[in-house]
């Protein structure tokens, strides 16, 4: 049995459009929108929706996308099938499509896809600045590397920056926490200049190796000290094959560090699955319980929170995890045998693929060697620490 305690005034809420898991880019692609019906599939399956308030949401108006993109990117973005996009070979040049067109390729229902992840994201926000709910999660969000005016690593709208957008209205400090394996660039850099946004990235780093490159420890923002936004980005560059206790051990006194001198009012997290071990694309070895810690930490803040998903590229441990960190939030403990009358039970079963259960242990089955040395997490919890003395809230 679950235990799930409801508060009174507490409130958790889920923000879904199913039509988002319909799309596809692609037979190879890595990015695979199904992991999020097999996602939701799972917390109905523990009767999670019975501990939050759950909406259907509407896709985003292009007039809404249009508070951080570029008009002439949208027109491409809703215009451009499969079909016609031989027509628009300057604009896939412009817009990123050109050069980058494996990661971020033309797919049918393409705006489709992007109003409806970028809707739910607003959703959710609206949520949270209302005060209606103490923490909003989209799972079908994150899309960290989107640009103003290009697509970028899997991404096309940038719907975090939307969302911080419109939080902005209501806070005057938010920090933003991107626990993806991937540095969370574009968020970086559309509030590079602001010292109302924090934006704090835990990634793999290794220039020209490592996709997207960027996110060193002395990226800390504009190096002209008399822009505000100077010190206002931290990163967190990490090697392959960390472990549920440093990495755990680096979350808390960082992102301690970082809540006690800089006083956020909110806290947005994206939660990119693919920083867990035996992830597809990812090089770290964290089980699903230390990517959770992260939520517990900022959870036990109690600042109005929104909660995001973003990379996770090997579906079942994506479903696991998420389906966990709903409930972190919502004050349930769920049982390690997955409920039987799920759909897609067989996408859990078998030794391959954790043996019916929420659990497995992921930190073995990537073999990764951890690069990571205490010297080097030492020096990122120094500069980390160092960086803050010009930080004011
Ligand atoms: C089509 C088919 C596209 C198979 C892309 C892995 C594919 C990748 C594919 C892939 C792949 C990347 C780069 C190379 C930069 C390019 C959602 C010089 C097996 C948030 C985005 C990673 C991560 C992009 C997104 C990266 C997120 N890795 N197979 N592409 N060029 N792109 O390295 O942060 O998780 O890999
Ligand atoms: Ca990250
Ligand atoms: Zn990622």
């Amino acid at each position: 049995n679950n235990c799930i305690e409801r508060p009174q005034g507490y409130n958790v809420s889920f923000h879904y459009n199913s039509k988002v898991e319909q799309h596809h880019f692609g037979k190879t692609h890595p990015m695979k929108p199904w992991r999020l019906q097999l996602t939701k599939q799972l917390v109905l399956g523990y009767g999670l929706e019975y501990a939050m308030d759950m909406y259907q949401t509407r896709p985003a108006t292009k007039q809404e996308i249009a508070i951080f993109h570029d008009r002439g990117y949208l027109d491409f973005l809703e215009l451009v099938t499969p079909n016609n996009v031989d027509e628009y070979r300057d604009e896939q040049n412009k817009y990123n499509f050109g050069i980058e067109f494996y990661d971020c390729p033309v797919f049918d229902g393409m705006w489709d896809y992007i109003s409806l992840y970028s809707g739910a994201t607003m959703d959710a926000a609206r949520k949270v600045c209302s005060g209606q709910s103490n923490i909003a999660i989209n799972w079908s969000g994150g899309l960290h590397h989107a640009k103003k005016s290009s697509a970028s690593g899997f991404c096309y709208v940038n719907d975090i920056v939307l969302a911080i957008q419109y939080m902005m209205q209501y806070y005057s400090r938010i920090l933003y926490i991107d626990i993806d394996v991937h540095h969370g660039d574009g968020v970086e850099q559309a509030f590079h200049s602001t010292n109302r946004v924090m934006t704090l990235s835990y990634h793999k780093y290794a220039p020209n190796e490592f996709f997207p490159g960027t996110g060193g420890l002395d990226e800390t923002g504009p190096k002209d000290t008399y822009n505000e936004g100077a010190h206002h980005s931290l990163n967190v560059p990490l090697k392959d094959g960390i472990d549920d206790h440093e990495y755990k051990e680096l979350f808390k006194v960082v992102t301690g560090h970082v809540i006690e001198a800089y006083k956020p009012q909110a806290i947005v997290i994206q939660c990119g699955a693919d920083s867990l071990g035996g992830d597809r694309l990812g090089r770290f070895n964290l089980n699903i319980t230390a990517h959770g810690y992260c939520v517990e930490f900022v959870k036990a803040t109690h600042l109005p929170l929104l909660i995001i998903g973003g990379g996770g590229y090997t579906p079942r441990n994506v479903a696991r995890t998420w389906t966990h960190e709903t409930a972190l939030c919502v004050g349930a403990q769920l049982h390690d045998d997955l409920p039987w009358h799920i759909p897609y039970r067989r996408a859990f079963s078998g030794e391959r693929n954790g043996d019916g259960k929420l659990y497995p242990d992921l930190s073995t089955v990537s073999l990764k060697q951890n690069q990571n040395t205490a010297e080097e997490l030492h020096t990122i919890v120094k500069n980390v620490h160092w960086e803050m003395r010009y930080v004011h809230s």
